[in-house]
């Protein structure tokens, strides 16, 4: 079986290992354009050694932000200052990924460090839609606009416009969010989705705006670069979405050209009672990966080398994908790689090379 520092390949992509940066939201964008700080924060980390840098939740459209401050996507003047990124990225061995976002009714939000009430739409915040006039809770009370079918089919053209910016920024691997509560993953979970059309009720028709715009993305992105997806494989609460749910949409995924499922859960409710612990997501990557036939990415509260490299040693995972470890230490991957005896693996840079 492989190992962590194993490369690993999908269509015409080689990732020099099995490390990837999750797609962490920096909240330091203006008008959604990425500029000092991101080039700084995700160049490091290409440096440091992950094979895969994932740019944070990037909006399709300004109303798709979670914040004012969140990336964004949704027009030509973006695509420079993220082509400065993924040069850099791709000049250090590392591919660039971007995980394209909408936020649903988790939209207008503060950024977290000013506040956690929803924006009022006369204080810098924004009309919220989703699948469903149904409130997320907690501080996000705004009540989402119930998307028509014009809605619908609008969104799913951003995701396609998005894609076509991303192609053309230098992007080789492209994940549509569809976790943690946001748009796509609101339409799959019964908590948020009560719709009574063909885009409500049972699971087909929960999925099928998932689908529908995995499709209309497949269609435009190139078949030789990877094409994956975030899911919550749970929502931890009765009568949410469930992991047998996520099993069975990650076939369908699978069967529309997806090539990986990066394995998250929660976020589609306020309230739900999570017992997080290092690697407690990881058993539903497992899962995906066995029963669905389909390669995973494992996440949340991975932050040791001997557990990163078991999680792929046992194939619960192909990859696992660092936040905290390696906003702790943009070098984790090369420390990583000599603590599990794999220096020759991952040299230092050539700049670098007299301190490791
Ligand atoms: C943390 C989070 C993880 C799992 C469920 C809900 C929330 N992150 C998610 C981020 C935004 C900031 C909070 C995104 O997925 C964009």
């Amino acid at each position: 079986m492989a190992h962590l520092f194993d490369p690993f390949t999908v269509k015409s992509v080689t990732l020099r290992n099995r490390i990837g940066v999750s797609p962490m939201c920096m909240y330091s964008s203006e008008d959604g354009v990425a500029n000092d700080w991101h080039f700084v924060h995700l160049g490091a980390r290409a440096v440091g050694g992950a094979a895969l840098i994932i740019a944070e939740a990037t909006a399709v459209s300004p109303e798709g932000r979670i914040s004012p401050g969140d990336a964004g996507i949704w027009a030509d003047k973006h695509i420079e200052p993220l082509a400065r990124i993924t040069r850099f990225l791709k000049q250090h061995g590392a591919v660039p990924g971007i995980q394209l976002a909408h936020a649903g009714r988790k939209a207008s939000a503060p950024i977290p460090w000013q506040g956690t009430a929803h924006l009022a739409d006369n204080a810098g915040g924004w009309p919220v839609i989703g699948p469903s006039a149904i409130a997320y809770g907690g501080g996000l009370t705004k009540i989402p606009h119930a998307m028509t079918l014009a809605d619908i089919a609008r969104v799913q053209g951003d995701f396609v416009s998005g894609a076509k910016r991303a192609l053309t920024a230098g992007y080789e691997w492209v994940e549509l969010h569809s976790a943690h509560g946001y748009l796509l993953h609101e339409f799959l979970s019964p908590l948020s989705n009560q719709r009574t059309d063909s885009y409500g009720g049972s699971f087909e028709n929960r999925i099928r705006f998932l689908l529908e715009t995995t499709k209309a993305v497949r269609a435009v992105w190139p078949d030789n670069l990877p094409f994956t997806v975030r899911i919550s494989a749970t929502d931890w609460t009765e009568g949410g979405w469930t992991a047998d749910e996520s099993v069975e949409l990650a076939r369908r995924l699978k069967a529309l050209g997806t090539d990986l499922i990066d394995t998250s859960t929660g976020g589609g409710v306020h309230n739900a009672k999570i017992t997080a612990g290092p690697g407690f997501q990881v058993p539903f990557a497992e899962r995906i990966r066995r029963e669905a036939g389909i390669a995973t990415a494992a996440v949340g509260l991975i932050t040791e080398a001997e557990q990163a490299d078991e999680i792929v040693r046992s194939g619960k995972a192909d990859l696992v994908f660092l936040a905290r470890a390696v906003l702790n230490d943009p070098n984790w991957p090369l420390r990583a790689a000599r603590e599990l005896g794999h220096a020759d693996r991952l040299p230092a840079p050539v700049q670098y090379v007299r301190a490791w």
